[in-house]
């Protein structure tokens, strides 16, 4: 057997000598690995396969070979796919794929946490977003810099005045996270996203309490995901303001900054509109916040108390503006300056009061949250995006069942509902061409499409939570092999990852540090068909629209509220990689 796979793996060797840059290009698989208990697929396109082998990188002793799928045609573009399943190799080591005909794959591991560089590198790479503060050396390597936008000075914009604080007060409100691309502060954006790394967090206490991501404050008594979430908590609250409680939508120039660093940007900084959007999900995070703080009450004294007051005061002013829209073309018609920076401005608001009342019933038991949280109950669920926050208000409903006494049923049905809902990407994967959960719909393809497919992923996680059942495990795991190379566009969308990944993020320090490389842990927005850039895109189809190019905002930027989620995922794979070879129903 060995002289026959030795034969095909020097014929192989021979033709991708021709065909190296194709070849290797056109076996589609997650490029980091795969832990040894975990399914093992690589996706093969642009010509018909029959075997494959996985072969052992040093010896090319051959480790498993077997048949290719049949060919699917992808309901997501033109591309026809074959897969290649080799779940059944276990043993740790370093390999590759070969493919007669095609040629070899990029060279992958196998072994237990697999997939730590991406759960470490997508936490840190919210350190790389800090604003106000300067990167040092000693945790950013050579993406060290100066800080940027100290935001001490913040002027209140005509839109925001009050008799109080008239236009042109300024205030402070240093800090927090860079939003994306841009050198923005968007309170509805950092809602969703602090939701999700406190829920990350509150899932995976154990596994976080010993996580080390070399950071600013790494070695104080804090969980580095807790101090990182910090920065962005001390900034968000200085968004309320103190005479009414209400929340700004965001820390913004009239304008987007140009192509340059951080620190050598001065034009002046607003806060705009209080809205009922960012208010709520202010209160949300504020109130999960103050739960979870609380056990480090010794470290930090006075934090939680303080978020939870903030998170009550904030509910109050939106029982007063229950549904004011933060739209910015009716406030450009009115103010000057105008402002021209993303608008994130929902105008819906049912999710958030559904968010922010299950938060704070969590975190006090009153029963007044309750009652709120059950009048704004969903008949149906949906992806969580930043103008959609229900699903995080059933995570937390559901990840405190147990000591929500008073609304056992309520909770059970809720409980249900998601594991209904999970079900529903479980069904994508058999069928679809890519072997994943993301891609289901073609609709899963718009702006920052791949964080659909963490969203989707921590669906699915949260439906292992409940029943334990690891083929939600393998399912939400389908979703991080699709982000991490096993996808139609071939390239791995995390910074730094892989060795086809993003080199060229529409990301402000990325395009003027003068470093080849984009800054590190960074997830791309990903295939977009809509392409709003107008940017230049070799492929244009749903799952393929994706430009490796820095013009490229609507494909190729970052932003926090996408790498939440692959924060999220990756970690509880880490997490739960023990949990993959209990039996799946
Ligand atoms: O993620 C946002 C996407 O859903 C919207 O369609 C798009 C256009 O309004 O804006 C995206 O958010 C951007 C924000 O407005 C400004 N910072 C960069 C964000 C990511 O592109």
């Amino acid at each position: 057997m060995k002289c026959t796979l030795l034969f095909a793996a020097i014929t192989g060797s021979l033709f991708s000598i021709a065909n190296a840059q194709t070849g290797t290009e056109n076996i589609r698989l997650n490029q980091l690995g795969f832990y040894p208990s975990a399914p093992k697929i690589a996706i093969i396109t642009g010509r018909d396969a029959s075997r494959f082998y996985v072969l052992d990188v040093l010896s090319s002793d051959t480790a498993f070979s077997g048949e290719t799928s049949a060919p699917v045609k992808s309901a997501n573009s033109s591309i026809s796919t074959q897969a290649a399943d080799f779940s059944v190799l276990h043993k740790p080591g370093n390999y590759k794929i070969f493919v007669p005909g095609i040629g070899y794959s990029y060279n992958f591991k196998i072994k237990n946490n697999v997939l730590r560089d991406a759960a470490v590198s997508s936490l840190k790479g919210f350190y790389y977003q800090r604003v106000s503060m300067p990167l040092e050396a000693a945790y950013a390597g050579k993406w060290a810099r100066p800080a940027g936008h100290p935001d001490t000075e913040v002027l209140i914009h005509p839109s925001a005045a009050t008799a109080k604080k008239p236009a042109g007060t300024k205030i402070s409100s240093p800090g927090g996270w860079y939003d994306a691309g841009d050198y923005n502060k968007y309170i509805v954006n950092s809602g969703i996203t602090m939701g999700t790394l406190l829920s990350a967090y509150e899932d995976f206490p154990a596994y976080f309490d010993t996580l080390h991501t070399n950071i600013h404050g790494s070695n104080d008594q804090l969980p580095d995901i807790l101090n990182e979430i910090i920065y962005n908590l001390r900034w968000m609250l200085t968004m309320q303001d103190a005479d009414d409680g209400g929340v700004y939508n965001k820390c913004t120039n009239a304008a987007f900054d140009g192509m340059v660093m951080p620190g050598v940007t001065t034009l002046p900084r607003y806060v705009v509109q209080k809205g009922t959007a960012a208010t709520l999900d202010f209160a949300a995070v504020t109130a999960q916040a103050a739960r979870i703080l609380k056990k480090f009450s010794t470290q930090l004294p006075g934090l939680a108390d303080s978020c939870l007051k903030a998170s009550q005061y904030a509910w109050q002013w939106a029982l007063q503006y229950p549904s004011l829209a933060y739209n910015q073309d009716s406030i450009n018609q009115l103010y000057e300056p105008k402002i021209s920076t993303g608008g994130y401005g929902d105008r819906r608001f049912t999710d958030e009061w559904f968010w922010a009342a299950c938060e704070l019933y969590i975190s006090t038991g009153a029963e007044q949250y309750y009652t709120v949280a059950k009048k704004k109950q969903a008949p149906t669920l949906s992806l969580p995006t930043w103008s959609n926050v229900y699903l995080l208000g059933c995570y937390s409903l559901s990840r405190h069942s147990a000591v929500l006494t008073s609304h056992t049923n309520d909770i059970a049905i809720i409980r249900r509902q998601l594991t209904t809902f999970a079900d529903g990407y479980l069904q994508h994967i058999a069928p679809s061409a890519f072997k994943t959960a993301m891609g289901g719909s073609s609709r899963d393809f718009n702006w920052g499409s791949n964080s659909n497919a963490a969203n989707q992923g921590i669906a699915l996680v949260n439906a292992w939570l409940i029943t334990q059942n690891s083929k939600y495990l393998h399912a939400a795991l389908t979703n991080l092999d699709y982000i991490l190379g096993r996808n139609a566009t071939g390239y791995c969308f995390v910074t730094g990852l892989g060795s086809k990944s993003t080199m060229h993020p529409h990301h402000r320090p990325s395009i003027a540090d003068g470093i080849d490389e984009p800054v590190p842990g960074l997830l791309a927005g990903g295939p977009n068909p809509g392409m709003q850039d107008k940017c230049s895109y070799a492929f244009t189809e749903p799952e393929t629209a994706y430009s490796d190019t820095d013009c490229s905002y609507a494909s190729n930027e970052i932003a926090i509220n996408w790498n939440a989620p692959l924060v999220y995922l990756a970690n509880a794979m880490e997490a739960l990689q023990h949990s993959l070879s209990a039996n799946a129903e």
